[in-house]
């Protein structure tokens, strides 16, 4: 039988990981596919427009996610993606999700873009030293990471010659068939920065510790509808910076993320549920009502946080930490098969080194 193009890169990309998406993040590029496993579209630039900017839609893919009869329709994914861009600095990305045909994606087609994150295997995390940098993540909310503020501040990811960089996607699907999806990252670039270009740092801060033992997912405490979750110890900063970018990650049942620096809520993160129909779904088999047919009443998922515009400055000895609220009573939280799904609390911050 002869074996099609997407059934080999399938086969090729497909690793399950157990125990969330960052629990095993190799520190060198697992599978590549070099342009294999990438198509791309030019899109038209919105920042830098007097610089060389550029813009690529990279849909990565097809990814087969099995039904959710196989382990809660969860599959995690890890492969090598070539560069964005080459001499460039990355200015601005959010992902997305999409079936093969082009379909749109998310809670409401019951695929959900659980987590993603690329790695730059060349350099090291700043609050890990046993994790690669992650300069991109998103989870289904798919906040932009809008690096430069939109195109605000003369400051972007710098891509050198000779990265490697790869591709950790968790995807879920609640349907009782199989499905193939694509999963897309829109880019955005400037090629060959003026030397005035800053260059922006990851800073991952995390409920779950600075190296991530549970992947970022922490079991719900026992019995507990009204909890918080903090990061403990924080992270002692050891350069100081400006943070330009926050990118705050709860999952349902948050109330707010909040980012602390010395002890001091610098920043509360509140997240938006519902807002657009692709974060609604329908919960069926409520339970009856006198003797009426069941209710059917809707879900609501997250579907955005609010920026952190006014964050301070890192200094040199500061603690740096996240907290994350969560009330179940409010927001009802994931399930997975019988019980509930565990949850995060993160804040990526992206920060210029004085
Ligand atoms: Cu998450």
């Amino acid at each position: 039988m002869k074996t099609t193009w997407s059934e080999v890169i399938v086969g090729l990309l497909c690793t399950t990981v157990p125990g969330g998406v960052l629990a095993q993040i190799p520190s060198v590029p697992p599978v590549p596919c070099g342009n294999a496993c990438v198509r791309t579209e030019a899109l038209k630039p919105r920042f830098f427009p007097d610089l060389q900017s550029g813009r690529v839609l990279a849909k990565y893919g097809p990814l087969a996610v099995p039904s959710m009869n196989q382990n809660h329709g969860m599959r995690s994914y890890q492969f090598e993606i070539p560069a964005p861009c080459e001499d460039c600095t990355i200015t601005h990305a959010v992902a997305d999700v999409e079936f093969a045909n082009g379909a749109y994606a998310n809670a409401n087609t019951s695929m959900w873009l659980h987590h993603l994150v690329v790695a730059n295997s060349n350099r090291t995390s700043v609050t890990c030293d046993s994790l690669p940098e992650l300069p991109f993540a998103s989870g289904n909310e798919r906040t932009p990471v809008s690096i430069s503020v939109g195109g605000t501040k003369r400051a972007g990811y710098p891509i050198k010659k000779g990265e490697k960089f790869f591709l950790i996607a968790e995807l879920m699907n609640e349907a009782r068939s199989a499905k193939e999806v694509l999963v897309n990252i829109d880019w955005e670039f400037v090629k060959s920065p003026p030397a005035d270009f800053k260059a922006v740092t990851p800073v991952w801060l995390d409920v779950d510790g600075s190296c991530l033992p549970h992947g970022g997912e922490v079991p719900i405490p026992a019995n507990a509808s009204v909890f918080n979750l903090a990061m403990n110890p924080p992270w002692k900063a050891n350069f100081s910076a400006e943070v330009l970018w926050v990118i705050p990650h709860l999952h349902d049942g948050g109330e707010s993320l909040k980012v602390v620096k010395n002890n001091v809520v610098t920043c509360d993160s509140l997240p938006g549920y519902g807002e657009t129909p692709g974060f609604r779904t329908p919960e069926v088999e409520h339970g009856h009502h006198d003797g009426m047919a069941k209710r059917h009443e809707e879900m609501q998922h997250i579907s955005s946080m609010t920026v952190c515009d006014k964050i301070q400055r890192i200094e040199a000895g500061d603690t740096w930490g996240v907290k994350a609220d969560y009330n179940l009573t409010k927001h009802a939280p994931q399930g997975e098969g019988d019980h509930l799904a565990p949850v995060m609390g993160i804040a990526i911050l992206f920060v210029v080194k004085d």
